[in-house]
């Protein structure tokens, strides 16, 4: 019978029934715990605010199974050379489809103009409709692929920027250094669901955000690091870049003196963008150890030279 390691104290309360549930689904009898002599050990559940860093002495671990789809706190872990799995969870998709749609309307339809509309000003300012708003999206992984297939439908044009070639139906798609620049020139939304590696830090700073359309939304649920905050705050004070909506920060929480609380055109939303939900992830961690016990492939292996 396997033994699972539950890292993940502060999840273990969502977890500590959902995850049985679905081992036994899968039809897997195994153990869970949430401590264990590291030589026992055959699958470890992670977060990457456990307090476990060294995974040196798991030398039975089949897997290293992230509950987070972001890998870069653990990716170079000298310690890790078990396989890592992330998280691909169709619930965290739904809910990050929904916060980028939603984001992406309420700066498309200008939303706050009347929301916030303090001298009850009527202003019948008609905004465009979607297919006039080019709408970049950076990176068609699991994420960004969902949510400018969702942006597609809702008749937006929607260009998408990836490391390697796709030709994706109702997209327009350019990869590599050399597409970035044709990607974001003229776009009115820039979303970013890109992981966070050496490629991609600083992807938006100041030369590149100076490519989209002037009064272009951003919308950042990837990574903090991949925007260059002090450009972004210039873009936003000369008016390039009209309104940020941000998830996700170099420091999190949000220290409190940091100048995108104050921004009056900056929305501060506390990396809730898609959170992973313990019952369908708990069926995804399920399948992969069902995977291990049948000497099965993983899913969503991690690729340690890309680092995610
Ligand atoms: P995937 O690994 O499925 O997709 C990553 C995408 O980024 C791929 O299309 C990949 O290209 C592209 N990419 C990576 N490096 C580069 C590069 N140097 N240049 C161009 N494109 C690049 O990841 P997910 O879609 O599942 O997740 C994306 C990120 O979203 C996560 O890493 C995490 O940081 C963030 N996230 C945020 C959450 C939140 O609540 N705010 C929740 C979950 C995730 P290619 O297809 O060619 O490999
Ligand atoms: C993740 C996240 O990577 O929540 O799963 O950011």
């Amino acid at each position: 019978m396997p033994l699972i390691l539950f890292a993940a104290p502060a999840l273990w309360p969502e977890y500590r029934d959902a995850l049985p549930r679905a081992l036994a689904q899968a039809g897997i009898s195994a153990q869970v715990v949430t401590e264990a002599d590291p030589h026992a050990v055959d699958y470890i559940v992670y977060a990457p605010s456990a307090p476990l860093q060294d995974f040196a002495p798991f030398v039975r671990t089949r897997a290293v199974l992230s509950l987070w789809a972001g890998v870069e706190r653990v990716v170079r872990n000298p310690t890790l050379t078990q396989p890592l799995c992330r998280m691909v969870d169709p619930a965290l998709t739904e809910g990050m489809v929904e916060w980028v749609t939603g984001h992406a309307l309420r700066f498309h339809l200008g939303m706050d103009r009347h929301i916030v509309n303090p001298g009850r000003l009527w202003d019948p300012t008609t905004p465009p409709i979607a297919r006039e708003r080019p709408v970049t999206v950076l990176g068609l992984g699991e994420l960004g692929l969902a949510a400018a297939r969702a942006l597609a439908a809702l008749n937006f044009p929607v260009r998408g920027w990836s490391r390697t070639e796709k030709h994706i139906q109702g997209l327009e798609t350019y990869h590599g250094e050399d597409g970035l620049d044709a990607a974001l020139t003229g776009a009115q939304i820039v979303i970013t669901l890109l992981p966070r590696t050496p490629g991609t830090d600083n992807i938006l700073n100041a030369r590149t955000l100076a490519l989209p359309a002037r009064g272009a939304a951003v919308l950042n649920p990837g990574r903090g690091p991949l925007i260059d905050d002090d450009a972004l705050l210039a873009a936003l004070d000369s008016g390039q870049i009209g309104q940020a909506t941000l998830d996700v920060f170099r420091v999190e929480p949000l220290p409190a003196d940091h100048p995108f609380w104050a921004h009056p055109k900056v929305t501060v939303t506390p990396h809730i963008a898609a959170d992973t939900r313990a019952d369908s992830a708990s069926a995804v961690l399920a399948e992969n150890i069902r995977r291990g016990e049948a000497g099965e492939p993983f899913l969503h292996l991690v690729d340690r030279a890309r680092g995610y």
